[in-house]
């Protein structure tokens, strides 16, 4: 009950108030205000409604198509004609096959040489004549064993093929104080007749007077005297082996 009196106690206190102000307003004279601080802006107005359709715009550029993809391979060409001859190969091809070969052949003479040389140097004494060395150790045996001994050094018992040759088996014989040396020549396979070790036919020969003469039928090899001349002898007769190589 207070408060409901309350309340319409200040209700009447605002109406009085109001009704006060305007009395005050209808019977004061009117002074120009000062101006009031400016309002704000106010809300967007509306959108405006859609423009006019522009002109017709300018014709585009030709269009850029993509690459396909690759098509099948065509068939085989006709065969073309038949190309030009070539041309002949450089010089220096055949020479280096050439010098190559020279080479080999060359080497391989040497090598034989050296081979030789080694053999020679194997024996006591040597003598070189042409192409050929004559070679001794000094030693006597029958002619059998004057071939082993020679073979065994890989070469043939001496046999003097021209003039020189035996000039110089005479100068062996000397050096070795020797009466006879045996030769590689006989007549064992048919009697009076001579051939090498080879059964080949003498080329050169320098029997003595009347010799060979197969004294008592048992003489059937050959040897060279210090004078240089030959003369057939029994073949176990003992005498110096010279060995060519
Ligand atoms: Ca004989
Ligand atoms: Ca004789």
């Amino acid at each position: 009950m207070a408060l409901l009196m309350h309340r319409l106690c200040a209700a009447l206190l605002l109406t009085e108030f109001v009704l006060l102000l305007a009395a005050a307003e209808s019977s004061c004279p009117a002074y120009a205000g000062v101006p009031g601080t400016p309002g704000h802006n106010g809300s967007p107005g509306r959108d405006g409604r859609d423009g006019f359709p522009g002109p017709k715009g300018e014709k585009g550029d030709p269009g850029v198509g993509a690459h396909g993809p690759p098509g099948k391979i065509g068939p085989p060409g006709v065969v073309g004609p038949k190309g030009d001859k070539g041309n002949p190969g450089t010089p220096g091809t055949g020479v280096q096959s050439t010098l190559v070969t020279q080479l080999k052949s060359d080497v391989k003479s040497l090598t034989d040489r050296l081979t030789k040389v080694e053999k020679v140097l194997g024996f006591r004494m040597f003598r070189k004549v042409g192409q050929k060395y004559y070679l001794s150790d000094g030693l006597v045996a029958n002619f059998e064993k004057a071939q082993k001994l020679c073979s065994d050094a890989g070469a043939k018992i001496v046999l003097p093929r021209s003039e020189d040759e035996n000039k110089v088996l005479i100068l062996m014989q000397t050096a070795l104080e020797s009466t006879y040396i045996y030769v590689g020549a006989t007549d064992i396979k048919k009697e009076g007749h001579f051939v090498d070790m080879s059964d080949q036919p003498l080329t050169f020969t320098n029997w003595k007077e009347k010799e060979p003469n197969d004294y008592n039928g048992a003489e059937d090899c050959t040897v060279i005297y210090k004078s240089g001349v030959w003369n057939d002898v029994n073949c176990n007769s003992e005498w110096h082996v010279v060995c060519e190589l």
